[in-house]
């Protein structure tokens, strides 16, 4: 409770069970969220046995996959890392755009927060940047989003 009427969850990982699910397509980027979303579990205080890591192909599979993780009673929260760059097809709308409406939908489905720790970028540069080392990881990012969200749900 932080005031009077104010209800928020804090990111702490002690005690909660939590699935990245990855994809590997663009792994030369979805690696470095990965490890962001790594050590902000770490950084939180998670235990190793408490976190499950599954990879699937593409961005496209990850609502299914997280869908699954999420209904299985087994974990307090999802976060699904993946990277969609333009290019020049119109691929690109459908890869991400049924990503970020599936993985939307498992969440509300089960009660179980996804974080959406997917970069859907124009270039690799924008993918870079948003993927980097520093405080900016978005996988570090969705991984507090994920703690806090569960924290949350608890509290309300
Ligand atoms: N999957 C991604 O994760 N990122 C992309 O940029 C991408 N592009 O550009 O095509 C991509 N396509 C694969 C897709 O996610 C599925 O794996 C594939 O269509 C099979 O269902």
């Amino acid at each position: 409770m932080t005031g009077r009427g104010t209800l928020e969850g804090e990111a702490g990982a002690r005690g909660h069970r939590v699935a990245i699910v990855a994809a590997r397509f663009n792994d030369f980027i979805v690696a470095s969220l990965l490890k962001g979303a790594l050590a902000a579990w770490t950084a939180h205080g998670g235990a190793a046995d408490d976190l499950a890591v599954i990879r699937v192909p593409g961005a496209f599979e990850l609502p299914l996959a997280a869908r699954k993780l999420a209904a299985s009673g087994r974990y307090d929260a999802v976060v699904a890392l993946g990277c969609v760059i333009r290019g020049d097809t119109p691929h690109f709308e459908y890869v991400a755009g049924e990503c970020a409406r599936g993985l939307q939908q498992a969440s509300l489905d089960t009660g179980v927060p996804v974080a959406f720790g997917v970069l859907t970028v124009e270039t690799v540069d924008q993918a870079l940047e948003r993927a980097a080392t520093n405080a900016g990881n978005k996988g570090g990012e969705a991984m507090e989003t994920a703690l806090e969200m569960a924290s949350l749900l608890e509290r309300l």
